[in-house]
Parts: C-alpha cells; sequence; structure tokens
C-alpha cells in the first residue's frame, strides 16, 4: 500500500455527512483514510463503500480484531466483503487468532496490519511488555505491515528493528497523542491523524501544514 504524502486520515467522526465533508476537504492531499468503530458501529459497514467510490481512497479497517480464529474469520470476511483494502488485527491473541485474519485477507486481495504496541499511556501496563514478542511473532508469520506507536519513538524504533526495513509501519499519536510527524517518520512508514485534522476549523491548513512540517 502506498499512503500519499505519509499520511492516513483517521476518521473517528460519528457521522457519515461529517466524515465525508472533511474527507472532501482533505481528498487532495491523501489516498487512504482509516475507519473504526466509531464511524462503523454509528453509521455501518456502508461507511467503507462510501469512502471508495466517492474519494477513491484506500480503506483500513481499524477493527483491532481480537477474538478466537472462528469469530476473527467472520468478522474478516465481512470487513472485505464491504470493500475494506485493509484490516487492523490484534497480535496479543496470538498466532491462530491473527493467521485467520491473513488467510481471509489473502481470499480478498487485502492487507492485514498487525497491531504491536499501542499508544496511550495504559498500553505500558500489559501489551508493552509483549509488543516486541508480538512484533516478533509477526515476523515468523511473514507480515508485512504493522501498527507501532509515534507517542514513544523508543519503542517504535525498537519495533522497527524487529520488523525490519522492508516491513511498513504505520503509525498512530501523532498531534494530539503528542506524538511528532518528523520523528515517527525517521522510523515509521506514514502517519495515522485524527483529530488534529478533522476536529480542525480548518482540516485542509491542518494537513497542509502538518506536511509542510515533514
Ligand atoms: O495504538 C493505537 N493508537 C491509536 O490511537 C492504535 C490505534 N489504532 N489508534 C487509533 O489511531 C485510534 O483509535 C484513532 O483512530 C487513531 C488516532 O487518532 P488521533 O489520536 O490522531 O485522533
Amino acid at each position: 500500500m502506498n499512503f500519499k504524502n505519509d499520511i492516513i486520515l483517521a476518521m473517528d467522526l460519528m457521522d457519515l455527512l461529517s466524515a465525508y465533508e472533511v474527507a472532501e476537504k482533505v481528498s487532495n492531499y491523501i489516498n487512504t483514510i482509516k475507519i473504526g468503530y466509531p464511524l462503523t458501529l454509528a453509521e455501518g459497514l456502508k461507511s467503507i463503500e462510501v469512502f471508495k467510490e466517492n474519494f477513491d481512497f484506500n480503506v483500513i479497517c481499524d477493527y483491532k480484531v481480537a477474538d478466537i480464529p472462528e469469530t476473527n474469520s467472520k468478522i474478516a470476511n465481512l470487513t472485505f466483503q464491504a470493500g475494506a483494502n485493509a484490516i487492523i488485527s490484534h497480535g496479543f491473541v496470538g498466532e491462530d487468532s491473527v493467521k485467520v485474519c491473513v488467510d481471509v485477507a489473502d481470499n480478498y486481495n487485502g492487507e492485514v496490519f498487525l497491531l504491536t504496541e499501542m499508544s496511550h499511556p495504559g498500553a505500558k501496563i500489559f501489551i508493552q511488555g509483549v509488543a516486541d514478542d508480538i512484533a516478533k511473532m509477526g515476523v515468523d508469520m511473514g507480515i508485512k505491515n504493522y501498527v507501532a506507536p509515534s507517542t514513544r519513538i523508543e519503542r517504535l524504533s525498537d519495533i522497527r528493528d524487529i520488523v525490519g526495513k522492508d516491513s511498513f509501519i504505520i503509525s498512530p499519536g501523532v498531534g494530539t497523542q503528542g506524538g511528532n510527524p518528523k520523528d515517527t517518520l525517521k522510523h515509521a512508514d506514514a502517519l495515522i491523524i485524527g483529530r488534529s485534522i478533522y476536529n480542525s476549523d480548518n482540516p485542509k491548513k491542518a494537513i497542509a501544514n502538518i506536511i509542510k512540517s515533514l
């Protein structure tokens, strides 16, 4: 997947009309949007095709899939049937659960991003302790795409060392959560940015300023 301007818009507004309006304002700057539970639970899986058909965006579904393999299979199938290009899967659930997501993605020519360490402070309590092992598991499984935090650059760098330079890392936590865009891109391939753009009075200017700062 290639990411225009190295930015993925995290669209967590909870109504499609507002989400559409923001997407329209920044559509010249990006080619990939990430939606998650906020928009999908509010508006349904149709949200995916709205962005694909109107903007030709790649859509990454941030469903942090984290269940037993059988249930993961149902979630991943529904997501790719609805047109998603990629799905984010948790890694802590183990190889069997992740493998199902990879297998379903392969059937649709889609991709899986494996979530290693999360970006929020609470991630230090549990997931940070196993994040390196999650990344190693991903490498052993042949996974090429990862999610790792921009809020702890040293951890992002550690995870890059594990997954290698040929893997893709997309990194949330830039802006509102405190991560620095330029520093993050020293280790990651793309920034996941939500509130700093969609909550701005001028989303177009906000994204243009971020791009200028890179
Ligand atoms: O570790 C993670 N941190 C994180 O913020 C993994 C994520 N998937 N996210 C998501 O990235 C989060 O759910 C939101 O959609 C986006 C960051 O948005 P913002 O903090 O820029 O508004």
